[in-house]
């Protein structure tokens, strides 16, 4: 359901992490100066999903897990808009996992936020993919997102970012945008925000937090070296944030180059009969 631009104030709990996504993504957006007009916020099933209620934007509320099919589909149709999918680490890692992994090898020039609170906030605190061993009776290892998005070899661009941390949170959305406004594909930024209400873990992931860029060789530019250095900080227990992959690749390579081109997009594009008569009569034609 496409709304109206008119935001409505959060219903977040006070204090929720996912405030500080929304004041970066409104400081991004201003900081490039993308108009109202040009950005679409697809929202997922969750908390965080609902960010998109709270900002003067275009705004879809997509079903649990496909914001990101709904979002390339957004892109392809229209290649000039901004367009940034955000969600739960419920909707994007667990029902939403299997686009999630297309979404690094689609490559469409889309940005993807993931509010990761390590639990499903909306439904009342049970564990999620990210949820640490024993949370709420979990069992399971921990998922991390920055080690499979680091091994899926596309030039995307990938960064982590904490809520506690909301100017470097701006500063590496605002990189993020610009990647996609360039046209160079898919990114992908995972912001620590905790959820104040059922699993509040402001003070351990600011004792924890350890920015990447600090560590000896750290090469955004080489995800081996990425992989490594992320593996390496999970192990001796820190939380690895900072831009972990920035693509040497200087060109257009996100999807909409490769499958629209120059053309102006499906969205713009002129269905008048007129002057299309003769192609709507040949593919009529085609149709015995
Ligand atoms: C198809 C479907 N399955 C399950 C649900 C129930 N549900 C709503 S939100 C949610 C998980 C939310 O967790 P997350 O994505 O982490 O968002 P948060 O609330 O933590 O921001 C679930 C399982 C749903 N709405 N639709
Ligand atoms: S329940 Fe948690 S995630 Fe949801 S608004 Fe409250 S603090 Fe935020
Ligand atoms: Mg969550």
């Amino acid at each position: 359901m496409v709304q109206s631009a008119k935001p409505v104030p959060p219903i977040w709990c006070p204090g929720c992490g996912d405030f500080g996504v929304l004041a970066a993504v409104k400081k991004a957006a201003a900081n490039q100066k993308i108009s109202v007009h040009d950005l679409v916020l697809v929202g997922g099933i969750g908390c965080s999903g609902s960010i998109h209620n709270f900002l003067e934007v275009n705004g879809i509320h997509a079903l649990h897990g496909r914001l990101l099919a709904q979002a390339v589909g957004v892109k392809l149709a229209n290649p000039s808009l901004t367009v940034v999918a955000a969600g739960g680490d419920g909707d994007g890692y667990a029902i939403g996992m299997g686009h999630f992994i297309h979404a690094f090898k689609k490559n469409a020039s889309i940005l993807y936020i993931v509010m990761n609170n390590e639990t499903y906030g909306l439904t009342k605190g049970q564990a999620s993919p990210t949820s640490q061993l024993g949370f709420e009776g979990n069992v399971e290892p921990p998922f991390h997102a920055m080690l499979t998005a680091l091994s899926i070899p596309a030039p995307n661009f990938i960064a982590r970012t904490f809520s506690g941390d909301p100017k470097t949170m701006t500063a590496v959305l605002e990189e993020a945008l610009r990647f996609n406004r360039e046209g160079r594909g898919f990114a992908f930024v995972e912001d620590l925000s905790p959820c104040v209400t059922y699993n509040d873990t402001y003070k351990l992931w600011r004792e924890k937090v350890l920015d990447v860029s600090k560590l000896p060789g750290y090469d955004p530019t080489d995800r081996k070296t990425m992989f490594r250095l992320c593996l390496e900080t999970i192990e001796q227990g820190r939380i690895p944030i900072g831009v972990m992959h920035r693509p040497k690749e200087p060109g257009h390579d996100g999807l909409e180059a490769k499958l629209v081109g120059d053309r102006p997009g499906p969205a713009r594009a002129d269905i008048a009969l007129a002057p299309n008569l003769a192609s709507y009569q040949k593919l009529l034609s085609g149709l015995t």
